[in-house]
């Protein structure tokens, strides 16, 4: 089975670039505030974090949050998570299906439509896509789509769509009247004053509702 259902309305990725909250306290406050996904982005990781990483996905199997790992499809295994997302540059789709399974989630990242025509979408269950707004966070990250793009990518992907990069609350509805199923965000929770205050903005925006830890 693929195009396994997963909600991707509020998406919160783990920012390993701050210097003040680690993910396991950013995963908290996304998951109070109300997201429905989390993925565990730790592009420098090393044995420690193993802990770190598997409390995280305790706490989204309690609250039924998924929880989904960037790029390592063992890590991905070995914490039990619902599955991978994958960039241009990391595993095949169809590996990734072969390896974690049929229940499992695969997302793949497609920054605009050549990359989606080169991108194989059948094993996949979702597509992120963008950067839709100028983003700091990732410095490969290349040239914003736009909300336009973002249209285009849905029309021709088939599959439900996450929108990257740049998002903000304000911006959520835009995006979503584009088409995309759900926002996916680091830093404006992240690097937010009150990142919790922030996660509860996206969450409203979102129609998400918060949950008692
Ligand atoms: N992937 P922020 S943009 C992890 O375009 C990531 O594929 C992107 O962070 C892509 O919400 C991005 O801070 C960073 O802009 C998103």
């Amino acid at each position: 089975m693929k195009n396994t259902r997963i909600d991707l309305r509020f998406y919160f990725i783990t920012d390993d670039g701050t210097s003040g909250s680690g993910p396991l306290e950013q995963a908290k406050i996304a998951i109070a505030a109300g997201a429905t996904v989390v993925q565990y982005r730790n592009k420098a990781f090393s044995d420690p974090d193993f802990n770190e990483a598997q409390a995280i996905a305790q706490m989204c199997a309690i609250h039924g949050v998924r929880f989904i790992v960037n790029d390592d499809m063992i890590l991905a295994r070995a914490l039990g998570a619902d599955g991978v997302h994958l960039g241009q540059q990391d595993a095949d789709p169809a590996l990734a299906r072969q390896i974690l399974g049929p229940g499992a989630v695969v997302g793949v990242s497609a920054a605009n439509l050549e990359e989606l025509a080169r991108t194989d979408t059948a094993p996949c269950d979702y597509l992120g896509t963008g950067p839709v707004f100028a983003t700091g966070t990732k410095a490969d990250a290349g040239e914003a789509i736009g909300l336009h793009g973002l249209s285009e990518v849905v029309r021709r992907s088939g599959l439900p769509v996450v929108a990257i990069g740049g998002i903000f609350p304000e911006s959520v509805e835009a995006c979503m009247e584009s088409g995309a199923d759900g926002v996916a965000v680091i830093s404006a929770i992240t690097r937010a004053d009150d990142p919790a205050a922030a996660a509860a903005r996206f969450a409203a925006a979102c129609g998400t509702r918060p949950r008692v830890l």
